[in-house]
């Protein structure tokens, strides 16, 4: 066997430390956690430490702003960490051009870097690659903007369907709480419906969206005026299907439905 600098021991054999090393970890975890203000923003900071020639943590879930503190203190150790895994063998004490955090030889017993940008990252120890390695994945961040969509939703229906059946609309929302879906029409195509020619509201219905983030509505027209507007209907027109919602801000998204009455009359 290769007797290094750095022990005579294959990688594998050093998990006899891991065990040893983990309720340390998680203890300092823990108090971290608690120490951390109870807003879910908070930046949190992870811990990864060196347990003989492996890491004791080897895959930290972060959040953009967290920061990671690797300790190596009393190893012969130093962390080196890029987005893409090294190109073949690293060599010792040599980052082969990814970011170094941290080295024994420059006399640190460690390092620690805060992410900004989300992504997976891979760390690794150049001297003991790749026993000591880890990957921290690092998600969004910060609140994300509301948002609606109508994901599907007829882009023709008979007149006749939405008025026995009703027209089925499936939205995805994300930030938002309460809102209202509704179908209308407007000049040419009100009147084509005996509406007169100003914006009226076929269809609607209140909405809210669920942890699930989608939401499935059954949209049916309730007004008799609209009815009969309905079964009146001679050729086609346009109608427009408008998700209106709320939470932190607005979000809203538009969608077109081309409504066919019976054909025109020659
Ligand atoms: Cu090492």
């Amino acid at each position: 066997m290769r007797k290094g600098p750095f022990g005579s021991r294959p990688l594998g054999q050093g998990r006899g430390a891991l065990g040893a090393s983990i309720p340390i970890s998680v203890l300092a975890c823990a108090a971290l956690l608690a120490l951390a203000p109870a807003s879910a923003s908070a930046q949190e900071t992870h811990q990864v430490t060196a347990a003989g020639f492996v890491w004791d943590t080897t895959e930290v879930e972060a959040t953009v702003g967290d920061t990671v503190e690797w300790d190596f203190s009393g190893g012969a150790h130093d962390v080196c960490i890029d987005v893409v895994p090294p190109e073949g063998a690293t060599g010792f004490g040599d980052c082969t051009g990814d970011e170094l955090l941290g080295s024994f030889e420059d006399g640190d017993d460690g390092g620690s870097k805060t992410f900004d940008t989300s992504g997976t990252y891979l760390y690794y120890c150049s001297f003991h690659e790749t026993g000591m390695r880890g990957t921290v994945e690092v998600e969004g961040g910060g609140p994300t903007d509301p948002q609606v969509s109508i994901e599907s939703a007829a882009k023709q229906i008979k007149a006749r369907t939405l008025l026995k059946k009703g027209l089925w609309v499936r939205s995805s929302c994300a930030d938002v709480e309460l809102g209202t879906l509704e179908l209308y029409v407007t000049g040419n195509h009100a009147r084509k419906l005996s509406l007169g020619k100003k914006r009226v509201v076929l269809a609607k219905a209140n909405v809210s969206c669920g942890p699930s983030g989608e939401i499935t509505t059954l949209l049916r027209p309730t007004n008799g005026k609209v009815k009969r507007g309905l079964k009146k209907l001679r050729g086609k027109a346009r109608a427009s299907l408008l998700l209106e919602m709320s939470g932190e801000g607005p979000a809203s998204d538009l969608a077109r439905v081309v409504i066919k009455g019976k054909k025109r009359k020659r």
